[in-house]
Formats: C-alpha cells, sequence, structure tokens
C-alpha cells in the first residue's frame, strides 16, 4: 500500500493543466467519493495495525498534497480554487436595488409638514370617519336646513339615504371631539375630504384638508391671528407676513380668509399671485356659539378658534404644481419628482 501512495503521490506532483475543466476533473478523480485517494483511505482501514500509523501519516500528506495541487492549479488557471465555503464579499460595491424605492406622496409630505408645525405648537391629531351622518357634517355644524352644501350637487349620499354620505369637509372630525372631550381642546384634524365636483385641473371630487380647532376659556381673536402668522412663517419662510379679509362660514363667526405674502416676489406682484403680492391660502374663524353649545361645550365659558386649509392649494403653491389632477394618477414620473423633497 506503501508503494501504491507513493505512485499516487507522484501523480499528483507531476500533474500540470491550466484548464479550469480538467483540473476539475483530476480533483474529481483523486478526491472526489470514488476517487482514488478516497479508495486508499478506504484500502487503509483494514491495514495491519503496526503499519497504520506510518501509512495514516504518509496518506494524510497525500490527501494535503492533492487538495493544495488542485488549488495552485485552479488559482493559477483564474478561478478563485480555494477549498473555502462561499461568502459574501462585504467589500464588493453595490450593485443598487433590485426593486425600486419609492418616495412620499407629495400630498404626504406637505400634509406631514403643516400636522408637525402644529404639533410643536401643542396641538394633537384627531381622525374620524369618510362614511359619516348629516349631523357631524352639517347640523352640529350650523348649516340651515336649505343650505346649498348638503345638495346632491356637493355632496355624495351613500345608498340613497340622506343620513349616510362622505364628509365634504374635515370638521366633522371637530365636532366628534368636541363631544367627547372636555375642554381644552387643541386639536389637527388631516383628512380626505369629497365633493361632486366635475373633475379638472383646478377641482377633483377627492382632495385633502387640514384643520385646526382650540377651545379654552379666554381664546380671542388675537390668539388666532398669531397663532397662524406662526404657521406661515414656518411654513413658507420667516419673512412671510399675513392678512385677513372678512368671509362666512355658517361654523364660525367672524369668519375671515387668510392670504400669506407671496414669497416668489417678496410681496411686489407676480403672475402667481396675479400682480396682488397675496396668495389665498386658508380660511379661519371664531368658533360660532351655536356649534360650541350643540357640541356639549358652554359658549359662556369657553371661546374657541378654527381654521382649515386644502392641502393640494398649499402644495401648489410649494412644489409649483398648477393641475390638481397630477396628484390622483400616481404616474411614477411625477412621482418620482419629490424623491428629495421634504
Ligand atoms: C368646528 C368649528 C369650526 C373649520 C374652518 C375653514 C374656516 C375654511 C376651507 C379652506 C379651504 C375648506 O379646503 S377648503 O375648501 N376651510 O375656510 N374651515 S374655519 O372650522 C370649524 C371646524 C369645526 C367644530
Amino acid at each position: 500500500m506503501k508503494e501504491k501512495i507513493n505512485q499516487v503521490m507522484a501523480q499528483v506532483e507531476a500533474f500540470q493543466s491550466r484548464a479550469a475543466g480538467e483540473i476539475e476533473e483530476f480533483r474529481v478523480r483523486m478526491l472526489g467519493k470514488k476517487g482514488v485517494v478516497t479508495g486508499l483511505m478506504e484500502e487503509f482501514r483494514a491495514a495491519a495495525p503496526e503499519v497504520k500509523r506510518e501509512l495514516g501519516q504518509r496518506l494524510n500528506e497525500l490527501k494535503n498534497k492533492a487538495m493544495e495541487r488542485v488549488n495552485e492549479l485552479k488559482a493559477a488557471a483564474g478561478g478563485s480554487g480555494v477549498q473555502v465555503e462561499e461568502t459574501e464579499d462585504m467589500t464588493r460595491p453595490g450593485e443598487g436595488t433590485a426593486e425600486a424605492t419609492g418616495s412620499r406622496h407629495p400630498i404626504s409630505l406637505v400634509r406631514n409638514r403643516i400636522v408637525d408645525i402644529f404639533e410643536r405648537m401643542g396641538y394633537t391629531v384627531a381622525d374620524g370617519p369618510e362614511i359619516e351622518d348629516d349631523r357631524h357634517v352639517f347640523t352640529a355644524l350650523n348649516f340651515a336646513p336649505e343650505h346649498p352644501a348638503r345638495d346632491m350637487q356637493d355632496t355624495f349620499f351613500v345608498e340613497k339615504d340622506p343620513d349616510v354620505l362622505l364628509r365634504t369637509h374635515t370638521s366633522s372630525i371637530q365636532v366628534r371631539v368636541m363631544e367627547t372631550t372636555e375642554p381644552p381642546i387643541r386639536v389637527i384634524c388631516p383628512g380626505r375630504v369629497f365633493r361632486n365636483e366635475a373633475i379638472s385641473y383646478r377641482a377633483h371630487c377627492i382632495f385633502h384638508q387640514v384643520e385646526g380647532l382650540y377651545v379654552d376659556e379666554g381664546v380671542s381673536f388675537a390668539d388666532l391671528k398669531q397663532t397662524l402668522l406662526h404657521f406661515a412663517r414656518e411654513m413658507f419662510g420667516p419673512e412671510t407676513k399675513i392678512r385677513l379679509r372678512p368671509s362666512y362660514f355658517p361654523f364660525t363667526e367672524p369668519s375671515g380668509e387668510v392670504d400669506v405674502s407671496c414669497n416668489l416676489c417678496g410681496g411686489k406682484g407676480c403672475p402667481v399671485c396675479k400682480g396682488t403680492g397675496w396668495l389665498e391660502v386658508m380660511g379661519c374663524g371664531m368658533v360660532d356659539p351655536n356649534v360650541l353649545k350643540e357640541c356639549g361645550i358652554d359658549p359662556e365659558r369657553y371661546s374657541g378658534f378654527a381654521f382649515g386649509m386644502g392641502v393640494e392649494r398649499i402644495a401648489m403653491l410649494r412644489y409649483g404644481v398648477g393641475d390638481l389632477r397630477l396628484y390622483f394618477e400616481n404616474d411614477v414620473r411625477f412621482l418620482h419628482q419629490f424623491d428629495a423633497a421634504i
């Protein structure tokens, strides 16, 4: 057997090749399950005990030599050849991800920013159902029974039941908060709203609102103005000015439209602000005492202010996207333009 081992050792030492296929064939011939070295190992088991030590040593040398030879030749031939378990090369440069990554929708970016600003002023976020009843959308908010906003043309009714409808504003959330919470109340209510409008570049049947409500003892119109000025400066820049114009909503009295100074022209007048220097961004007012009472809050003791804005309108001003339909089509060519936006 010793002689056989020596012969095989000579063959191993003499083997030469640069062809990966031949080297692999040699490895299998020597070290494979039915290979020569493996065969000698089996033969070794039956060897006489007095020669086992010497034969064992020689056989191990042969096996190591054969493995070494294969690795050397494979390395020289350009293959890895090294008989180690394959692992990831952590130093290899990345090849990019197989799946394309998504990004935040511009409406989500703007909504989150609005919510952040009010959260820093101590407001908490409140949520409510999109499918509502007449009381929470209209009656509790002082809408007269014949108010045109209740009309089929403006409101989506579900299954012909006049008391099951899609909310036309997120004010219904504030009604629910007031019904269940003792003042002080300071909530911010983001959400989708639905109006029966024909879809065009400037109108959509679904849009997003953020509304806010502050109710406590002694809340004044001055508090409202200061809150909105702070919001405008956080949202549009520290130099931003605001102005309030009188308006009308059933749920607030007095009511106002809020304009911010145009930050594109610095108030001088440009095509975006149509030469006025001002951009309309939201509505606001002091909560009508009837609304407080209707929601279980004593108007003799408490007062409050509320405001509301359309998220699409703010996004239009922030990103210069003038066609509302783009926000709803989810075309990735549009969405990817906001990958790095904040
Ligand atoms: C309660 C009491 C008062 C919410 C308000 C506005 C003014 C407003 C519009 C802005 C553009 C809606 O998206 S828009 O069309 N909203 O002008 N919203 S005050 O007032 C409330 C809400 C709830 C209980």
